[in-house]
């Protein structure tokens, strides 16, 4: 299904030509306050929570179980970063695992977590192919597909209303060739429903900032000039997209192409970017060399973020080896993080202070005479 039917099926839905206007602009961050950071865990230590640019979010990815982790593991979470994404804790299938029964817990520790540090909370994800709960059945009729999914939406989004800043409303929609991915939501409720994904969220939290995020889209290729019109084309037809997140799962030998230029393109239609989900795989074993060289495109995706404006957000998809999802899924790959496995600090994360320590505006110089 191509981009341009979606605009189709958007126009014969009805819907009124009306630029979606987000209440604030693009680039301002989050509406809602998040205090400054608490004291560090080391003292005398700068963190990238406390170098990071007012407007500028720095977060993590958190497995809702690792917060029942170890203290340094908290310590480092809590004064490292000022926003948090649930890996997986809010995913559809973890949050109701039988039809209207809901388990919470881990979502609600994870929000709970955050705003005991002053965090903001990245909503992680309400429409994807994947994890949904077993009982939705593809041989459901259209109509109650239908139902379920704006249910699902509906809820997720009002219990977290005003406590998560900023949700994922609908995660991996395009295939590599930029065409809509073949799913159940597309085969069974047609295009439109990436808009009404959009839509019901809006209603749920009119406060939160939504966003549609994919992967494969951070450098200039086929996928994201497809992400892009379609960004375009739902912004004309009125539907409240704030933002496009940008996953950055990336290879260590394998920078993007025009990071910088590709994140402008989108910041000209008028919505915010974010990176999403950072991380750098290095085939193993992993050699100092090729830490440094993770350790340049760190620096070069944070650099690429705070050069646009519009770019609200810098997430890590989690911070320690230890903890990565990586090993389990890209065989020979793994040092991804910017901590390692004992949670001492990599030459990342060392790239990434260095780098925002650069940013930092320069002491006024003295005046002459
Ligand atoms: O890191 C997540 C891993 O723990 C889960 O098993 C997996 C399936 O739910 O999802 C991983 O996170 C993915 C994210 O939700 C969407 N973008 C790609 C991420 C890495 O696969």
């Amino acid at each position: 299904m191509s981009v341009a039917l979606v605009a189709a099926a958007l126009l014969a839905a009805g819907m009124a030509l009306v630029r979606y206007a987000p209440e604030r602009p693009p680039g301002d961050g989050d509406a809602r306050p998040v205090p400054s950071s608490p004291a560090s865990a080391a003292p005398g230590r700068e963190t990238l929570r406390d170098l990071m640019p007012p407007g500028v979010k720095i977060g993590s990815a958190v497995d809702g179980r690792g917060l029942s982790l170890e203290p340094a593991y908290r310590a480092l979470l809590g004064t490292e970063f000022n926003a948090m994404t649930a890996e997986n804790a809010m995913k559809w299938r973890n949050l109701e695992p039988l039809p209207g029964v809901y388990a919470w817990t881990g979502a609600d520790q994870l929000v709970d977590f955050a705003h005991q540090h002053g965090q903001a909370v990245y909503g992680h994800t309400l429409v994807w192919h994947s994890d949904v709960p077993k009982w939705v059945s593809p041989d459901w009729p259209a109509d109650q597909v239908r139902a379920v999914l704006q249910e699902h939406v509906t809820t997720v989004v009002s219990r977290y209303r005003g406590r998560v800043w900023a949700w994922d409303v609908v995660n991996e929609v395009l295939d590599e060739d930029g065409t809509l991915r073949d799913t159940l939501w597309l085969r069974k409720l047609g295009p439109g429903y990436v808009a009404d994904a959009f839509r019901w969220a809006h209603a749920a939290d009119p406060g939160a900032r939504l966003f549609i995020n994919d992967y494969g889209v951070e450098g200039r290729t086929r996928k994201s000039d497809a992400l892009l019109k379609l960004v375009r084309d739902l912004r004309r037809a009125g539907v409240p997209v704030d933002g496009v997140g940008f996953q950055s799962h990336l290879r260590w030998d394998q920078p993007p192409r025009d990071l910088t230029g590709n994140l402008r393109r989108f910041a000209q239609l008028g919505v915010s970017v974010a990176i999403t989900e950072l991380d750098v795989r290095v085939a193993l074993p992993a050699t100092p060399q090729k830490l440094e060289r993770q350790a340049t495109l760190y620096r070069q995706v944070l650099r690429a973020c705070l050069a646009v404006t519009a770019c609200v957000s810098f997430t890590v998809w989690g911070f320690t080896d230890a903890r990565s999802w990586i090993p389990g899924y890209h065989r020979g790959y793994g040092a991804a993080c910017l901590f390692d496995g004992s949670l001492a600090p990599k030459p990342a994360h060392a790239a990434l202070l260095d780098e925002l320590r650069r940013q930092l505006p320069r002491a006024a110089s003295p005046s002459p005479g």
